[in-house]
């Protein structure tokens, strides 16, 4: 069994040429697509597209996670269900009621994942996690790749990691994982890391070179 999955982050690839995007990292060897998906309100930029998300989930060989940066993600369930996303993540800041949300996402017969801002303290959410099949932390503001690590999101992280146990959920960090953090967290028992400029894009190396080296962090 793997050990860590390696997710890169779609609204990083080339869409100059999506399809060859995908085909090299899947033969890369990653474990899942992070599709980003934002609204302009929720968070201050727009992406990702549906057309193109369903084709990433039509044509992908792995599994695709969509992460909603969007408000009312309930409404929206339904859609990237049939698109045929494995894992929605969402903001429980988004919406009044959450829990619905996730049920909801469990009643169409995917993961459901809460997604937490950097912002966002555990205590406010925990009764959440009996719904939830992943918990994605965000140590960046989320809407925008490229942003400088928040570091007071690692205590987060280690609470989170404390409690895993009692509620079954995998921790997941998204925003500037770097190779170092990648290495340092995921020998705490963070599961899955979203790759974005940090580790794999734009790097000038191959995909399978990159994504060889973190696995063996
Ligand atoms: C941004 C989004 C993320 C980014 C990813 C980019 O809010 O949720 O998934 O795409 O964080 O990674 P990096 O390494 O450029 O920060
Ligand atoms: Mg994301």
């Amino acid at each position: 069994m793997k050990d860590k999955l390696l997710c890169p982050s779609m609204m990083c690839a080339d869409f100059s040429c999506l399809e060859r995007e995908m085909l090299l990292l899947e033969e890369a060897g990653s474990d899942m697509f992070h599709i980003d998906v934002m609204d302009g309100r929720f968070v201050p930029n727009f992406g990702m597209g549906l057309q193109d998300i369903a084709y990433l989930c039509k044509y992908a060989k792995i599994p695709c996670d969509v992460h909603l940066m969007i408000e009312q993600p309930i409404q929206y369930v339904d859609k990237f269900a049939d698109l045929g996303a494995s894992i929605l993540y969402v903001h429980p800041e988004s919406e009044c009621h959450p829990a619905r949300t996730l049920q909801k996402i469990h009643d169409r017969g995917i993961k459901a994942g809460i997604a937490l801002n950097p912002g966002t303290g555990v205590e406010s959410v925990e009764p959440l996690f009996n719904l939830a099949d992943y918990v994605l932390v965000m140590s960046v503001n989320p809407g925008f790749a490229g942003q400088k690590y928040i570091d007071f999101v690692d205590e987060k992280l280690e609470q989170l990691l404390h409690k895993q146990e009692k509620y079954g959920y995998e921790v997941m960090l998204d925003g500037a994982c770097s190779p170092e953090r990648i290495a340092a967290l995921g020998k705490k028992g963070v599961k899955g890391f979203v790759l974005g400029t940090s580790a794999l894009f734009g790097k000038g190396r191959g995909y399978g070179e990159i994504i060889r080296e973190l696995r063996a962090l």
